[in-house]
């Protein structure tokens, strides 16, 4: 039998090597904690500077285009902003006849592409009616519907200019009615 001293060094020498494994766990945690940290504020920055490199770089498109038209493809409105103008040129063409003032003044407001493409996807598929007819479609089949009287025996001169005004527009998104 081993004498109680030595009993008791044995036992003090095991809880010395747990507490020492518990600190050594514990600042394990805190350098981990502290790599985590810092790395999540490094990628914050790199996120920071590409967003920055990718602003001044649309800037630099903006301003190199000497019509002075945005050719970049960057969104120029907010979502709901979108929904307005989807809605407003629905209520222009919904029922007899067509607002062609609000139209234009609608499609002209849109400076990109993506401009474009998300007022129709804001516009998405629609009803438009009117006395006997109904015309069910998507914003672009749905402008041509409402000014189809170009170039037919009732047409006149303002549905003509409102069309030509029209397509001069979306040509700068490669489209037209
Ligand atoms: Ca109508």
């Amino acid at each position: 039998m081993l004498p109680l001293s030595l009993i008791n060094v044995a036992k003090s020498k095991a809880l010395k090597t747990v507490i020492t494994v518990i600190i050594i766990v514990i600042l394990l945690l805190i350098v981990w904690k502290l790599y985590q940290k810092a790395k999540k504020s490094i990628d914050e920055a790199i996120e920071q500077k590409r967003n920055q490199k990718a602003l001044e770089k649309l800037n630099a498109t903006n301003s190199n285009d000497p019509g002075g038209n945005i050719v970049s493809n960057a969104q120029t409105f907010t979502i709901p902003e979108y929904k307005q103008m989807a809605d407003d040129l629905f209520k222009a063409m919904d029922g007899l006849g067509t607002d062609e003032e609000t139209i234009l003044k609608t499609i002209s407001k849109l400076k990109t592409k993506a401009d474009w493409n998300r007022l129709k996807q804001a516009y998405g598929t629609r009803k438009i009616r009117a006395l006997g007819y109904g015309f069910n479609g998507t914003l672009l089949p749905s402008l041509k519907s409402e000014l189809s009287n170009f170039g037919e025996p009732d047409f006149n001169d303002y549905d003509i200019n409102v069309v030509l005004h029209l397509n001069n527009i979306l040509s700068r998104f490669g489209e037209k009615i």
